[in-house]
């Protein structure tokens, strides 16, 4: 069993998108962190960063004792592993795979959260960081653009973690003054990955979370 602390945000909804592909048993967690639970001693003790997500496995394949960890990356990665799912064995498409897996977590994620705070919750407007993170964020996108038209997904031919951690970002397009019909390739993944019931399910979650 995997107890998964979480919120409905890009970073919560990774997890739950790979839970719900792979059928993996879950609980969630919900921490509410505009209230300000992710600095509770008990979240603190899964995750001392104080960020979601984090989870706890309580049946490692060692069968040792529970392991919590934070970092969606590498709880995607650690999971991926645990499973034999969405990350594949071979050499070549592996290290595509984690290539890409780093890129969002590096770079993606962190660049648009930029975005995010500058365009919508800046306590007063910020033109130079409105304008730098919005830049980078068109940048970023062409990146992924040209990686799209090269495959159907990220890093090769087979859906991975590395298209787990990106999508949920780039379902925030909007707020990102992003618009998908200037990357169409992004917007033709965005849309195959939109449609997959796994997808549909790990949102339904989030309303109801
Ligand atoms: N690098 C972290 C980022 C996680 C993150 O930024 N989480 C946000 C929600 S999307 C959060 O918990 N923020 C609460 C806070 O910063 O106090 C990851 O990939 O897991």
């Amino acid at each position: 069993m995997i107890d998964l602390y979480y919120a409905p945000t890009p970073n919560g909804h990774k997890i739950t998108l790979f839970l719900e592909e792979v059928g993996l048993p879950y609980r969630l967690h919900p921490v509410n962190i505009s209230a300000g639970d992710q600095f509770k001693p008990e979240f603190l003790a899964i995750s001392p960063n104080n960020k979601i997500p984090a989870i706890v496995d309580r049946s490692p394949v060692d069968g040792g004792a529970p392991i919590c960890l934070f970092e969606s990356g590498e709880i995607l990665l650690y999971l991926a592993e645990k499973t034999g799912k969405l990350l594949s064995k071979s050499l070549r498409e592996r290290a595509a795979t984690l290539q890409w897996l780093f890129w969002q977590v590096a770079g993606f994620g962190p660049m648009l959260g930029q975005n995010h705070h500058f365009t919508h919750y800046a306590p007063q407007p910020v033109p130079y960081a409105i304008e730098r993170y919005q830049l980078e964020t068109k940048r970023l996108y062409g990146v992924l653009e040209a990686e799209l038209q090269k495959h159907p997904y990220l890093g090769g031919d087979n859906y991975s973690i590395a298209d787990i951690a990106t999508y949920p970002w780039a379902a925030a397009h909007a707020r990102q003054r992003i618009d998908l019909a200037d990357y169409p390739a992004v917007r033709n993944w965005y849309e195959r990955i939109g449609n997959r019931p796994a997808t549909q399910r790990a949102y339904q979650k989030a309303d109801q979370a």
